[in-house]
Order: C-alpha cells, then structure tokens, then sequence
C-alpha cells in the first residue's frame, strides 16, 4: 500500500462515526492477544520473540506527517505485507498535535491489519482514570471532529481502550521497551514479574504510574522527585536493577522531547526516542531505532537510532 492510499483510508475511517467506533471495538479485541512472535503476558507485557527487523517509534502526539514519513522512508506499508517487520509504538499518540486523531486512528488501524506485527503501548498520555496529563485536549479534538454528543462517546471508547494497552515490551534477552521508566520498587524486587506486575490480575498503581511518567536523571541517587507532578527520576541503580531482573541489556523509553529526536542515559544503557515534531517542543529531528534480528547490540544501542 501506498502512503498517500494509507493517509485516506486512516482520513476516511476518522471521519465517519460507524467506521471509527468499529475500528475502536475491531482493535480493542487484538490489543492484547498472543500472535505470532507477539506473546502476551496479562496484565501488560507483550515479549516479542521473533523477527527479522524491529522498529521502535517515540511519542507522535498528533504529528502525522512524521509517522507517515518514517512509514514511507521504511517502505513499512509494503514491508508489513511481505516481510517479518515489527514496529513498536511507545505511547503518547494523542494531546498537543494537530492531527492526534489521525495518528491514534492510523496506529489502530495498522495493528487491525497487521496484529502480529505491530506493539501499541501506553503512554501517559493514554491515561488512567485518575492521573490525567496536561495538556489532554484529544476530548476537545473529538468534539470539534463528531460534535458534543458523538464526540463524548468516541471519547470514552477511546478511554476504555486506552486502559487495556499493554505498557511493557521485551525481547528476551536484549531490551525492554516503555513509555516513561522502571518503577522505583525494582530496587526491592525479587523478580520482574513482581516488580512490573506481570501475571497479577492487574497493574499496581503506583507502578503504572511510574512507568507512564518517570525519566532518567544521570545522579547517583537512585530515586528523587519529578518536576512533572507525576512518576519519579530514576538513577543508574534503578536501571541495572531492571536490566538484572529483565535479563535485559538496555532500556528503550520515550516521553522527553529531545532537540535531535532522541537522548542517551546511564552509559548508553537507556535510549529515549521522540518523534514529534511539532511547533510545541521546537525539535530539529525526530528519531527511530531500527534493529535487525542479526544486529550485535554488544557494541551500543544507539548505532541503531535513525534521525528524520
Ligand atoms: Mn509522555
């Protein structure tokens, strides 16, 4: 498929109330499911564990275009027809940008069509309930789009949604992917089960939290407060602790704007990749990783980041 056919499926989709409401419910039933090369661990890890070529993509809010020129610099849309490409998503779809519903609706719709090959995590940005960000003006995106009425039920759809993404990837022994950072309490963890909530009936709080909205902070401290109100800014103790307990050697995270698309922490141990570009953060690049299934990781993650 072509990037221009792409664009009006996702812009045809979006502006008819019927289709869109049966996207959200199409999707909500592949989110989080097993597939091939996609195992899913309830409450919210997925373990990618095949692939030819992996793609990660930073926070989008509402940038479209940028999504649509690392599609088409990939040649992702034909190569997730023929090939054993993977993209993971790391959250942060909606709020800020002009376009938040085309590149929410346009990341759904790539996972309707390719379910084992696409990873959409949650960002914080794809709130719970009681920890909403600032700005979060997708409800008022959906009002001008539907109206009141219509808008306030995509809305909630949406919402409801955005609380069965799935917040962790892993590929088994090399890298673990979230939206913002490891939860503090790995520091008294026994294992990764216990310290991500994995195989519980659902998602700790606090830990949701922290993963949605913390960052790294280059200290020896292990843990200290954040300027955002939310989460907290993780020291290099709280990431080798992670990365012993996910038998894992770097963490990929999103959440920061960063000026050329992405940051390096820790000795190159946690990457952060951004990839909007958009008036509101005044970035020069946005970035992406683009890993192949032979690619040494020994010699740094960051070889692998892509600018556009
Ligand atoms: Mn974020």
């Amino acid at each position: 498929m072509e990037e221009i056919e792409f664009s009006s499926l996702v812009i045809n989709t979006m502006s008819d109330f019927k289709e869109i409401i049966n996207l959200i419910i199409d999707v909500a039933d592949k989110i989080d499911k097993t597939y091939s090369g996609l195992v899913y661990r309830p409450p919210g890890l997925i373990e990618i564990t095949d692939y030819e070529e992996l793609y990660v993509i930073g926070d989008l809010h509402g940038d479209f275009g940028t999504l649509l020129d690392i599609l088409s610099s990939e040649e992702l849309l034909d190569r997730l027809e023929h090939d054993n490409v993977k993209i993971i998503f790391l959250g942060d779809y909606v709020d800020r940008g002009d376009q938040q519903l085309e590149v929410l609706t346009a990341v759904l719709y790539l996972k309707l069509l390719h379910p084992e090959k696409i990873v959409a995590l949650r960002g914080n940005h794809e709130a719970p309930p009681l920890l909403l960000p600032y700005p979060h003006d997708f409800s008022s995106i959906l009002r001008g789009v539907y109206g009141t009425e219509k808008g306030i039920l995509i809305y909630r759809l949406f919402f409801r949604l955005f609380q069965r993404l799935p917040v962790i990837a892993r590929i088994p022994g090399k890298i673990l992917f979230l939206h913002g950072g490891p939860p503090s309490t790995v520091l008294e963890a026994y294992s990764f089960e216990e310290a991500f909530s994995v195989g519980v009936p659902s998602i700790d709080d606090n830990t949701l939290e922290e993963i949605l909205w913390n960052d790294p902070v280059e200290s020896d401290i292990t843990v200290q407060e954040s300027p955002r109100g939310a989460g907290y800014m993780f020291g290099k103790k709280i990431t080798e602790k992670t990365l012993e307990l996910s038998g894992t050697s770097y963490i990929v995270r999103a959440h920061e704007p960063s000026y050329y698309g992405y940051k390096i922490n820790h000795d190159g141990k946690v990457i952060t990749l951004f990839d909007a570009k958009i008036p509101a953060y005044g970035i020069l690049s946005a970035a992406y990783l683009r890993i192949s299934r032979d690619a040494d990781l020994e010699k740094g993650l960051e070889n692998y980041i892509v600018t556009i």
